[in-house]
């Protein structure tokens, strides 16, 4: 090989190597710069306390977004723009890139994991059910509405408790779909439903505000699992949902995870206590 051939190839590859130096990592980390250039995360919630909330100023809060803020911010990603969505609608609106994380409480399940990029998991809960005071109908269980012929529930559309109350037998016309707590909570106290289902945390934080006696929570809902969520990422997009959880499991170390949540009532130790792929692969 003569030195004028060498000296062009070496040339060569030293430009190829400058240029492989300058982009990021891999194609998938482009996305972790673009939200650095947007200088926000487009994230889904729901709006229900203590998950998610939105003030009347139009600040977010709850546990999820809280979460997800500081995470951003760890990433270069300074703050996190919300759009309130169904739940049945976010996976939908991450697929079609209307967010670019859906932070709101979304329970892990193992269609839910097929479909998404979840982070580790950050919110867990049991579900509860909102009923008249006295539990007239004496209900424990979904099962317990589904025997009743004349029991309606009401449930967040796409929801884990319109799924768990289908499965359990409830026919689809007894079960309500409700936009948000305060219609459920208002169609119960109206006699529209003969009861409301959330996780708990969602139904207790109602009740505190309500402040009506003629109410009673059943939780836990006898049978239904303790859920937790995670960040949910678009598949495809699992370098920016790896970022996040190095973040994330950093916060969980250092106590900061348990300083977000706790003052929401959830619990550190549960989110710890368990894995995505646990949960991806959990019965329901
Ligand atoms: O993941 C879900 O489907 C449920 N998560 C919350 C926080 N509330 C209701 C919803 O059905």
């Amino acid at each position: 090989m003569n030195l004028k051939y060498f000296m062009t190839m070496a040339a060569g590859a030293t430009a190829l190597m400058t240029v492989l130096a300058a982009a990021p990592a891999n194609a998938d980390d482009a996305k972790l710069e673009a939200l650095k250039a947007q200088g926000f995360a487009r994230i889904a919630i729901a709006n229900e306390p203590p998950f998610t909330a939105v003030g009347a100023d139009g600040k977010v809060s709850g546990a999820a977004p809280d979460v997800a803020r500081e995470v951003f911010k760890r990433l270069g990603v300074p703050d996190v723009v919300a759009s309130i969505s169904e739940y049945g609608a976010m996976i939908p609106g991450l697929q079609a890139g209307r967010h670019d994380a859906v932070t709101a409480g979304l329970f892990m399940k193992p269609e839910r994991c097929a479909a998404v990029a979840y982070s580790e998991p950050v919110l867990c809960d049991a579900e509860a059910m909102l009923v008249k005071k006295g539990n007239p109908k004496g209900f424990k269980s979904y099962a317990d509405v589904a025997n009743d012929q004349s029991a309606t529930i009401g449930a967040p559309g796409g929801g884990t408790e319109e799924k768990l109350a289908l499965e359990a037998g409830v026919p689809r016309d007894r079960v309500i779909v409700v936009p948000d707590g305060q219609s459920g909570l208002k169609m119960l106290q109206d006699g529209r439903i003969d009861a409301y289902s959330l996780p708990v945390l969602s139904i207790n934080d109602l009740v505190k505000k309500a402040n009506d006696p003629n109410l009673e929570v059943i939780a836990p809902v006898q049978g239904a699992p303790v859920y937790c969520d995670g960040a949910a990422f678009k598949k495809g997009d699992e370098a920016l949902r790896d970022a996040f959880d190095v973040e994330l499991a950093k916060l969980k170390e250092s106590g900061e995870f348990a300083k977000i949540i706790e003052p929401y009532g959830f619990s550190a130790a549960a989110a710890m206590s368990t894995t995505r792929e646990k949960l991806c692969a959990a019965a329901k």
